[in-house]
């Protein structure tokens, strides 16, 4: 096992701060990196920070984490959370400690966002705490919690 953490984001998370303010914050997806960066540096770690709009790209991200050993997957899968079970079957192949994150409380909006595929073989999940989820995340799997 190495000490890189991958954080994969998922459609459209490349217009944060651009887009919805009032919904997800004035942080852009390079704060976002930043604050991982920063933060798995305080535990000794390092990050892979990937985007993409493409669920099958995202697969891919996941496959790579596994192939390189990673210490661990942070993923918001954004609105591919709600509907791909082929990024849950890729988290299942590659077994590695996963914790999902959303920026807002998806129990709190429509209830289209509630069932989620990623929780159901993620270690944990953190909504609802803004972008300080992923750092939250980060934490965790550093701790090996
Ligand atoms: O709260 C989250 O992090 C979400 O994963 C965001 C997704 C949404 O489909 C999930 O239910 C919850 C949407 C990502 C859209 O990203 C944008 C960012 C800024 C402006 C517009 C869209």
């Amino acid at each position: 096992m190495t000490s890189v953490i991958y954080i994969i984001n998922g459609p459209n998370l490349n217009l944060l701060g651009t887009r919805e303010p009032e919904r997800y914050g004035h942080a852009t997806l390079n704060d976002v990196e930043k604050l991982c960066e920063d933060t798995a540096k305080r535990h000794g770690m390092t990050i892979e920070f990937r985007q993409s709009n493409r669920e099958g790209e995202l697969i891919d991200f996941i496959q790579e984490a596994g192939k390189k050993k990673a210490a661990g997957i942070v993923i918001n899968a954004a609105g591919y959370t709600n509907t791909s079970i082929a990024i849950m079957d890729a988290l299942l192949a590659v077994n590695l400690p996963t914790i999902e994150v959303h920026i807002t409380n998806i129990h709190a909006r429509e209830n289209f966002r509630h069932n989620s595929y990623i929780a159901k073989v993620a270690r944990g999940m953190i909504c609802g705490l803004g972008v300080e989820g992923y750092a939250l995340a980060i934490t965790a799997l550093a701790s090996k919690k």
